[in-house]
C-alpha cells in the first residue's frame, strides 16, 4: 500500500517500538523458562520466542500508558496476548487447519515438533497466558484484573477467534459476501486487538469513557489490519508474478480486493485510519502518539 499522509504528532515511533518491543521479549522470555518436562516448554518457546511484529503486546502498553498507567501494570497482559496470539498461530498451521510449512521464517511448530505437541504446546500456551494475568499482574485492583480476563476469555472462545475460524473454515469453497468476510476478520483478527487495546486501558487505571473510546479506535484498525493484509497479499503477489492481478484475485480466497476491487480496498483502508484518528482526537495529542503512530504503521506495513 501507498505509505499515507497522516497528521501525526513528532514521535520517534520507530525508537518506541523498538525499545518497547525488546522489554516484551525479555517478559516473555522470563515467563516461559526452559523448564521440565523440557519437550514442552522447548516447543512454547519456539514459536512465542521467534520474532513476530508484537504489535498486540505494543498497542496494549500504549493504551495502559495513555490512560496514565505505568507499562509493569500491562506487561503481564501485554504477555498473555502474546501467548494467545502465538496458540492460534500454531493451531492455524496444523494439517488439519491450513496445514502451513513456514511461520515467522522458520519450520512451523507441528514441523518442528510433530503435530502431538504442537496442539499440547498451544494448549499450554493459551493456559498460561490466564494463569499469568491472575497470578503475574501486580498493583492494579482484584476487580480490574478479573475485567480485563473476561475481555480476554470472550476474545479468544466461541464468540471470538474460535468463532471467526470455524466461519472460515466451514465457508471454504463457498460464495462469502462482504459481510461474512468481515464477520471472518473481526473475529479473527479484530477481537484480539481490541482486547489487546481495552485491556491495556482496564489495566492502566482508564475510566469508562476512555475504555469506550480506545475499544472504538481498536475496532478500526482490527479491520484495517486485514484490509491491508488482503491488499499486501495482492500487490506482493503481483510484484513477485509480474502481473497486475494477484493471487487472491483469481484464488478462492474471498479477500477485500476480490469483494470490492483492490482501489475500493485501499480507500476503505484510508477511511478505516481516518476514523480511527478521530478516536484519538479525545485524549491529548502527544499522549496518544504512539497510539496515532500504531494506526499509521498498521496501514502501511510492508508485512
Ligand atoms: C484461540 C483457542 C484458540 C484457538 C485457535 C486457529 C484459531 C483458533 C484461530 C486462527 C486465528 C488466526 C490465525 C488469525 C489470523 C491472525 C493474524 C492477523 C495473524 C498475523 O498477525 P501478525 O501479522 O503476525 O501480527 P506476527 O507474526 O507479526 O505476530
Amino acid at each position: 500500500t501507498e505509505p499515507l499522509n497522516l497528521p501525526l504528532p513528532t514521535f520517534e515511533f520507530e525508537e518506541y517500538m523498538l525499545m518497547k518491543g525488546k522489554q516484551v521479549n525479555k517478559a516473555l522470555e522470563e515467563a516461559v523458562p526452559l523448564r521440565n518436562p523440557i519437550k514442552i516448554h522447548e516447543a512454547m518457546r519456539y514459536s512465542l520466542l521467534a520474532g513476530g511484529k508484537r504489535i498486540r503486546p505494543v498497542l496494549c502498553i500504549a493504551s495502559c500508558e495513555l490512560v496514565g498507567g505505568e507499562e509493569s501494570l500491562a506487561m503481564p497482559i501485554a504477555c498473555a496476548l502474546e501467548m494467545i496470539h502465538t496458540m492460534s498461530l500454531i493451531h492455524d498451521d496444523l494439517p488439519c487447519m491450513d496445514d502451513d510449512d513456514l511461520r515467522r521464517g522458520k519450520p512451523t511448530n507441528h514441523k518442528a515438533f510433530g503435530e502431538d505437541t504442537a496442539i499440547l504446546a498451544g494448549d499450554a500456551l493459551l493456559s498460561l497466558a490466564f494463569e499469568h494475568v491472575a497470578a503475574k499482574t501486580m498493583n492494579v485492583s482484584a476487580d480490574r484484573v478479573v475485567r480485563a480476563i473476561a475481555e480476554l476469555g470472550s476474545a479468544v472462545g466461541s464468540e471470538g477467534l474460535v468463532a471467526g475460524q470455524i466461519v472460515d473454515l466451514t465457508s471454504e469453497g463457498k460464495d462469502v459476501s462482504l459481510s461474512d468476510l468481515e464477520y471472518i476478520h473481526v473475529h479473527k483478527t479484530a477481537k484480539l486487538l481490541e482486547a489487546a487495546v481495552v485491556c491495556g486501558a482496564i489495566m492502566g487505571g482508564g475510566d469508562v469513557s476512555e475504555i469506550e473510546k480506545v475499544r472504538k479506535y481498536a475496532r478500526c484498525i482490527g479491520l484495517l489490519f486485514q484490509v491491508v493484509d488482503d491488499i499486501l497479499d495482492v500487490t506482493k503477489s503481483s510484484k513477485e508474478l509480474g502481473k497486475t492481478a494477484g493471487k487472491d484475485l483469481v484464488s478462492d480466497k474471498a479477500t477485500y480486493p476480490k469483494l470490492m476491487g483492490l482501489e475500493n480496498a485501499k480507500k476503505f483502508a484510508g477511511e478505516l485510519v481516518g476514523q480511527s484518528l478521530q478516536e484519538l482526537a479525545y485524549f491529548d495529542a502527544q499522549k496518544a502518539a504512539p497510539l496515532y503512530h500504531l494506526a499509521g504503521y498498521i496501514a502501511s506495513r510492508q508485512n
